[in-house]
C-alpha cells in the first residue's frame, strides 16, 4: 500500500507559499509569530495524519444521515441524525479550533472587535488572521468527508451578521456561531430553490411582516413570515439559517436577506398579540415553520445531510437592508467560495501525494518501479504543476481577501481579491476534478476500488464545479467585476504576472541560449520560453 504522508508535509508548495504570505501579513512583521504559526500549521498537519485520518477511514458511505420526520405519537419532529463518524469529525475539528484556534477566548475577542473595526481588537493576527484561519482549514479539508461545508457557512454567516446584524441580533448569535466546543450553533445559507439556483432573481419564498406592516419598508431586525421553498440546504442539522426571500417583486433587487432559527426556542421574543400561524397549528412543536421534506440523495458528500425544506410561516429577522439581500449574502459567497477553491486544491494535493506514493512501490513492464518510467512521471509531473499552479493563486486571493476582512487591504488590493476568489473558485474544481481523475488512473484498479481515498475524494470534489457557482456563472461574475471596476482589478493583476514572468523569463534566457548552442530544436526550457512570451503578447493585448 503506498504510504501517506501529512497534508503540511506533502505540499511543499503549500509551506512556501504560506511563510511568504504570512510574512507579509503578520503584523510588525513579527518573526516570533510567524514562526509560531507556521510550527502549529505543521502539528495540526502531523495530527490529521495520526487521528484525523484514522476516525475519516471508519465512515462508510452506506450509513449517512436518517431523517426522522415523525416521532411516536404521530407528532412532525423533522429530526436530522447525522452518522457517528461524522459527528466525530466535528469534535475533532471543534477541540482542534478550526478554522483558526479563531474562536479560543483571546482569538474570538479579536476576531469580533476587527470585524466590528474597533481599534482596540486590531492585534493578534490582524490582517493575517483569514490567511492562518484558512490555512488550517485546508490541512483537515481532504480527511474531513466535507466536513467544512457546515462550517464555512458559518463561517461567512458571522462575517455577515457582523456587518449588517442589529446588536440584539449579534448578541443573541455571534457568541454561539463562533463557540467551538460543545453546544456550538452551525448555521445554513439558503438560496437555491426549484425554480432557480444560479439565478436567484426567481426565488418564490415570500417574506411578509408579522405586524402586517409594508414589507418593503421594514427596519433590521423586525420580523417577518416566510413561506416557500428552500431545495438545497446543506447545514440540514444547523441551528440557523442566512436566507434569500422575496420582500417585493423587482427581481433579485426585491430580495432581503433573513436570520431564520430552526426551532421557536431561538426566535426573539414575540409580541404577545401576534402568535404565528405555525404555532397555533402545532402548538407542541418546537420547529419555526420549517418542514423537511427529504434528504438528497447523492452522488457523494455521502455524510453531509442537504435536505429540500419548506418553509410554512417561518419567523424571521430581516438582517441589514430591505431589497439587498443579494449584495448582503455575497459576503457569505465570497468565504464560502474560498474554503470551496481550498477544498479542491488540498483533494488534489491528497490524491497527487497518493498516486506518487503508489509509483513508488509498484513495479510495470520490464521490472521498473512506476516512479522511473518517464511516460508515468510525465503524468504526474504535470498533476504536481497543476497543484502548485493552483496553490499559487489560491493563497494569493486568500492573502488579499485576509487583508480586505480586516480592514487593511488598499483598494486595487481589495478589487484584486473580488476578482480572483470566483477565478479560483472555478478553476480549481474544474482542474481539481479533472486531475484528481487523472491521479485516480494513476493506481490502476485500486484507484477505482471504494476503499482507496482517491473514490471517495473524486466524488466529493465533484460537488465543488457545482455549489457556489458553476464555472461559466462565476465567469459571468468576472464579468461584472471587469466593468464594475473598469479593467483596473485585471490591470494589477497583469501587472503582477508581468514583475514575476519578467524574473523568470531571466532565469531562463541562459538556459535557453544554451540549449540552441547544443544543436536542440526545441527542449522543455525553449517551450517555456515560448509560453512565457506568448503570455507576455497576451497581457500586452489585454493592456
Ligand atoms: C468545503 C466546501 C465549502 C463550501 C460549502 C458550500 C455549501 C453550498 C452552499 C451553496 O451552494 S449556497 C448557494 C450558492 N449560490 C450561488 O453561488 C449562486 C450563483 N449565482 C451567483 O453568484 C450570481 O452571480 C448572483 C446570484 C450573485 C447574481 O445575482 P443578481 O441578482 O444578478 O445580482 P447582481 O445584480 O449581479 O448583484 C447584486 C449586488 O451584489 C451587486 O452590487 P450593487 O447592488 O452595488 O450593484 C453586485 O456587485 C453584488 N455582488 C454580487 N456577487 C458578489 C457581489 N459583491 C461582492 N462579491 C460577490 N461575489
Ligand atoms: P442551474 O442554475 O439551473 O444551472 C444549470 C446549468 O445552467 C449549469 O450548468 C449552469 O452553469 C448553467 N447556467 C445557469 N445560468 C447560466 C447563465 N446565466 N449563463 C450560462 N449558463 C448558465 N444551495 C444553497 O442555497 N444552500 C445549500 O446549502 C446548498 N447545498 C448544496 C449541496 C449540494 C450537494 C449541491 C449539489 C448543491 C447545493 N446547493 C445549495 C445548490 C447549489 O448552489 C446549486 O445547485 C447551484 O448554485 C446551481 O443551481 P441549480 O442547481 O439551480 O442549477
Amino acid at each position: 500500500p503506498p504510504i501517506e504522508g501529512d497534508p503540511w508535509e506533502v505540499q511543499p508548495v503549500l509551506r512556501s507559499l504560506l511563510a511568504r504570505h504570512l510574512a507579509a501579513t503578520v503584523p510588525d512583521s513579527n518573526p516570533e509569530l510567524h514562526h509560531e504559526l507556521l510550527e502549529r500549521l505543521r502539528s495540526l498537519g502531523k495530527e490529521v495524519q495520526t487521528s484525523l485520518r484514522p476516525i475519516a477511514e471508519t465512515l462508510d458511505p452506506c450509513e449517512g444521515p436518517k431523517l426522522i420526520q415523525y416521532d411516536q405519537w404521530g407528532q412532525r419532529l423533522d429530526k436530522v441524525v447525522t452518522s457517528e463518524g461524522w459527528r466525530a469529525i466535528a469534535t475533532w475539528l471543534a477541540e482542534r479550533g478550526v478554522p483558526g484556534e479563531a474562536f479560543d477566548e483571546e482569538y474570538q475577542q479579536a476576531y469580533l472587535a476587527d470585524r466590528e473595526k474597533s481599534a482596540g481588537g486590531k492585534k493578534r493576527l490582524g490582517g493575517a488572521a483569514r490567511l492562518y484561519a484558512q490555512a488550517r482549514t485546508h490541512l483537515v479539508s481532504a480527511d474531513s468527508h466535507v466536513g467544512l461545508c457546515p462550517i464555512s457557512m458559518t463561517d461567512g454567516g458571522i462575517l455577515a451578521l457582523a456587518r449588517f446584524g442589529t446588536k440584539d441580533q449579534k448578541d443573541r448569535w455571534l457568541a454561539r456561531l463562533l463557540h467551538r466546543g460543545p453546544g456550538a450553533a452551525f448555521a445554513g445559507q439558503w438560496m437555491t430553490e426549484r425554480a432557480g439556483g444560479s439565478s436567484v432573481n426567481f426565488t418564490e419564498t415570500r417574506a411578509a411582516r408579522l405586524d402586517g406592516g409594508d414589507s418593503t419598508k421594514g427596519k433590521p431586525g423586525d420580523l417577518y413570515l416566510l413561506n416557500g421553498f428552500k431545495w438545497f440546504s446543506s447545514a440540514a442539522d444547523g441551528h440557523v439559517a442566512f436566507a434569500l426571500a422575496r420582500t417585493s417583486d423587482e427581481g433579485s433587487r426585491g430580495l432581503s436577506l433573513f436570520l431564520v432559527p430552526l426551532r421557536r426556542q431561538d426566535r426573539p421574543a414575540l409580541p404577545a398579540n401576534l402568535v404565528p400561524e405555525c404555532d397555533a397549528r402545532a402548538p407542541h412543536s418546537t420547529l419555526n415553520g420549517v418542514r423537511i421534506h427529504r434528504l438528497k440523495n447523492k452522488l457523494g458528500s455521502h455524510h453531509l445531510p442537504t435536505a429540500e425544506l419548506e418553509l410554512d410561516g417561518a419567523v424571521a429577522e430581516l438582517v441589514g437592508e430591505v431589497g439587498k439581500g443579494v449584495k448582503q449574502i455575497s459576503n457569505i459567497l465570497n468565504i464560502t467560495r474560498i474554503y470551496s477553491a481550498s477544498g479542491s486544491v488540498a483533494a488534489l494535493a491528497r490524491n497527487h501525494n497518493l498516486a506518487v506514493e503508489y509509483a513508488k512501490g509498484r513495479t510495470v513492464d520490464g521490472g521498473h518501479l512506476l516512479a522511473n518510467v518517464p511516460l508515468h512521471v510525465a503524468e504526474l509531473a504535470k498533476v504536481g504543476v497543476i497543484h502548485s499552479g493552483l496553490s499559487a493563486l489560491l493563497w494569493k486571493a486568500v492573502a488579499l481577501y485576509s487583508r480586505v476582512e480586516a480592514d487593511k487591504a488598499l483598494p486595487h488590493e481589495a478589487a484584486m481579491a473580488r476578482l480572483l476568489i470566483p477565478v479560483v473558485k472555478a478553476y480549481a474544481a474544474t482542474l481539481g476534478t479533472q486531475y484528481s481523475a487523472v491521479c485516480l488512473a494513476s493506481l490502476g484498479g485500486q484507484g477505482y476500488m471504494s476503499e482507496t481515498p482517491t473514490t471517495t475524494l473524486l466524488r466529493d470534489s465533484l460537488v465543488e464545479t457545482i455549489w457556489e457557482g458553476t464555472a461559466s456563472v462565476l465567469s459571468l461574475d468576472v464579468a461584472r467585476v471587469l466593468v464594475q471596476t473598469r479593467g483596473e482589478a485585471l490591470f494589477e493583476f497583469v501587472v503582477e504576472i508581468e514583475r514575476s514572468l519578467g524574473e523568470s523569463y531571466q532565469h531562463l534566457r541562459p538556459a535557453t541560449d544554451a540549449s540552441k548552442n547544443e544543436g536542440f530544436q526545441s527542449g522543455p526550457a525553449e517551450d517555456v520560453r515560448d509560453l512565457l512570451r506568448d503570455t507576455t503578447d497576451c497581457l500586452d493585448a489585454l493592456r
